[in-house]
């Protein structure tokens, strides 16, 4: 997941962690970093020649931003339910888009679309022994 650089302005990235860690996922690498824009269009290669391209490249390299892979059952789906639909516009409230957000393009986070992709995309972010293996202490509570 990537917390945009709205969400880092806008003072949002306690809150959008809260909601992932209330929920049980567990937070196993984070880092704030600047996306530079080579890496801008490696991340977002499959949207190159598309009419938002250039503005997206300009806000996703703006100001830093927040890497973070979360890990728990079912997380690449959780968590794109929490974030709701990629246009704020359209997101429901109670989602984080639909609670943050108002606009297609300051849609305040990302969150990898499947496993392969979430393992790409982490790759553009973390060295493998920047991955953290433990065990949370409430696990044997979030499941029968
Ligand atoms: P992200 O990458 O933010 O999780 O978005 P999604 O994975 O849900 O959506 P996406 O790849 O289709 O879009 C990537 C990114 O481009 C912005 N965007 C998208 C935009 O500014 N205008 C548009 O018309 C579209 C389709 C928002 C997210």
């Amino acid at each position: 997941m990537l917390l945009k650089p709205d969400a880092v302005q806008r003072g949002l990235v306690g809150e959008i962690v809260r909601r992932f860690e209330d929920r049980g996922l567990k937070l196993v690498a984070m880092k704030m970093l600047r996306v530079s824009r080579s890496l801008a269009e490696s991340y977002y290669a499959e949207h190159k020649g598309k009419a938002f391209f250039e503005p997206l490249m300009a806000y996703i390299s703006s100001g830093p931003v927040v890497a973070m892979v979360l890990e728990g059952d079912g997380s690449v789906a959780l968590v794109r339910t929490m974030m709701g639909k990629t246009n704020a516009a359209e997101a429901e409230p109670g989602t984080i888009r639909g609670d943050y957000g108002l606009t297609i393009g300051r849609n305040v986070i990302h969150g990898s679309d499947g496993p392969e992709s979430a393992k790409r995309e982490i790759g553009f972010f973390f060295k493998p022994d920047e991955l953290h293996e433990y065990r949370r202490i409430d696990e044997a509570w979030l499941r029968e």
